[in-house]
């Protein structure tokens, strides 16, 4: 699913694992939890308590028909379902091969075609560096192993026309002409990319594309990101172009802004853009410059724990955090937040009153643990990252208020387990207001931590979270026909 009121694409993991699916915008919020292969909704089973959940509403039985637990746009044939697995505490990826095969069976299914194309970009989570990348500070996400994929062909026309694993029409875009705002909403993210295309004076040939996703939607994992980086990387094979990678992730950016009206900051695209296998994308906002940092020690996991609740950045909060940093760096009288210290946070205290002065602490603060965060692990200290992410998340739940009881929950009960039980750092991670928890884990503990995590959560919610292990990632690309 894409975050911030946009559309909703999920793909399932094994039979009898779990899935969520959300819709787009004609059913914001709606949720579907649903067992791969059984073809209807489990809603009857779903607990009162899910259902009342802020901002979620789970469907009654839905008629869909499963598509390695996506769902077949037109009602084409299923595949077969696959082996049953062991259930785990941890939500086993679709694998970027299968996704990729999933997506050309959805084109050939819709549009009776073969695909030519194919564009993959991934979602992101962050270390540390949470709400400082518009105030020039540093952020260390990485690539996570959960895409986007689209699978296309040129079809001929003047047109666009674009399926999702949602099912329902397809989305047919005019191209060549200004693109507008308008419905379906989801469709907006494309319709930003291909404006920055045809300002780049690109005419953009007429093609047919399907989407398929296994980046979960919002989570705070960057699926709008996700899919902006996605077509992108396809409308540069289908116009036999190549963007330099800062233009490319710069030009969804302003599609986020101008397209789905959340002004975000550099570093969901640049992490999609850039990510690489192994490497963490290290970003100095300041300079827009991105450096890879290795991060391959095996002995190393890192838990994502989707917390279920629905994370929307285009109602207000993002937007109102960030006008808060404005209003607080023009208090200091300095140009940019990097050339500020907290004594100049103090000095204003008074005057920038109460919340901007808060927020203004967690920015120089959150700053200065990413620079020593990122000479930590320049050292391989991974230790000193534990009291670095415990610290950010203090301070965005007490002074940038962006985190939420759920978010808080998951990173209390990775707290209680502590360092003996194999936690190293446990935080909350991108946008906020609900969406994901990361915590960074020793490898052998990892299954034992997230079996933790998810039982003590659902016990306390009765909700049941989302919880998989990943590793930095190939950044977006074609993939080779
Ligand atoms: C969202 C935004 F899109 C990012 O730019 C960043 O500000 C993040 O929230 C918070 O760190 O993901």
């Amino acid at each position: 699913m894409v975050r911030r009121d946009g559309a909703a694409f999920f793909t399932a993991s094994k039979l009898g694992a779990l899935g969520v699916l959300a819709f787009p915008s004609s059913l914001k919020q709606s949720i579907v939890i649903f067992r791969t292969g059984s073809g209807r909704g489990l809603s009857e089973n779903t607990p009162p308590s899910h259902q009342t959940r802020t901002g979620f509403r789970f469907a009654k039985a839905v008629d869909f028909r499963t598509f390695r637990g996506a769902v077949l746009p037109g009602g084409g044939t299923p595949l077969p379902a696959p082996k049953p697995t062991l259930m785990s505490s941890l939500d086993p990826a679709t694998s970027l091969p299968d996704l990729v095969a999933d997506a050309a069976a959805g084109l050939k299914n819709v549009f009776g075609v073969e695909a030519t194309v194919t564009a993959a970009a991934p979602g992101r989570v962050n270390l540390i560096g949470e709400h400082i990348d518009y105030c020039d500070g540093f952020v260390l996400p990485f690539a996570i192993d959960r895409y986007i994929v689209m699978a296309a062909t040129l079809n001929g026309t003047g047109e666009a026309r674009i399926a999702t694993a949602l099912g329902g029409e397809p989305a047919v875009l005019p191209l060549n002409i200004p693109q507008p705002v308008t419905t379906p909403k989801w469709a907006n993210y494309l319709r930003g990319v291909i404006q920055g295309f045809q300002d780049r004076g690109h005419h953009l040939p007429g093609f047919d594309a399907y989407i398929i996703s296994s980046v979960p939607g919002g989570a705070g994992l960057s699926s709008s990101a996700a899919l902006e980086c996605c077509i992108a990387t396809l409308l540069e094979g289908l116009v036999d172009t190549v963007l330099d990678t800062k233009e490319k992730a710069l030009l969804c950016q302003k599609a986020e802004h101008d397209y789905a009206l959340v002004p975000c900051g550099i570093m969901d695209q640049f992490a999609s853009a850039f990510g690489k296998t192994n490497r963490l994308v290290l970003i100095d906002c300041q300079t827009g410059e991105p450096e890879l940092v290795p991060f391959e020690n095996p002995d190393l996991t890192v838990l994502i724990a989707n917390t279920m609740v629905h994370h929307e950045l285009s109602d207000g909060g993002y937007a109102a955090r960030r006008k808060n940093t404005e209003d607080g760096l023009a208090a200091t009288g300095k140009k940019s937040w990097r050339d500020a210290t907290m004594a100049d946070v103090e000095t204003v205290w008074e005057q920038t009153g109460d919340p901007v002065n808060r927020r203004s602490r967690h920015v120089v603060g959150e700053i200065a643990r990413t620079k020593t965060a990122a000479e930590a692990l320049a050292k391989n200290d991974y230790e000193a990252l534990g009291p670095l992410m415990a610290a950010s998340h203090d301070s965005l739940r007490d002074d940038f208020e962006v985190s939420c009881k759920e978010l808080d929950l998951m990173v209390e009960i990775a707290r209680a387990i502590g360092r003996n039980g194999g936690v190293i750092g446990a935080r909350m991670t991108g946008g906020g207001f609900g969406g994901s928890t990361v915590t960074l884990c020793e490898s052998g503990k990892a299954e034992a931590i997230a079996a933790t995590l998810s039982q003590q959560y659902e016990a306390a919610t009765g909700i049941k979270p989302q919880i998989f292990a990943s590793r930095p990632s190939q950044g977006a690309h074609l993939v080779q026909h």
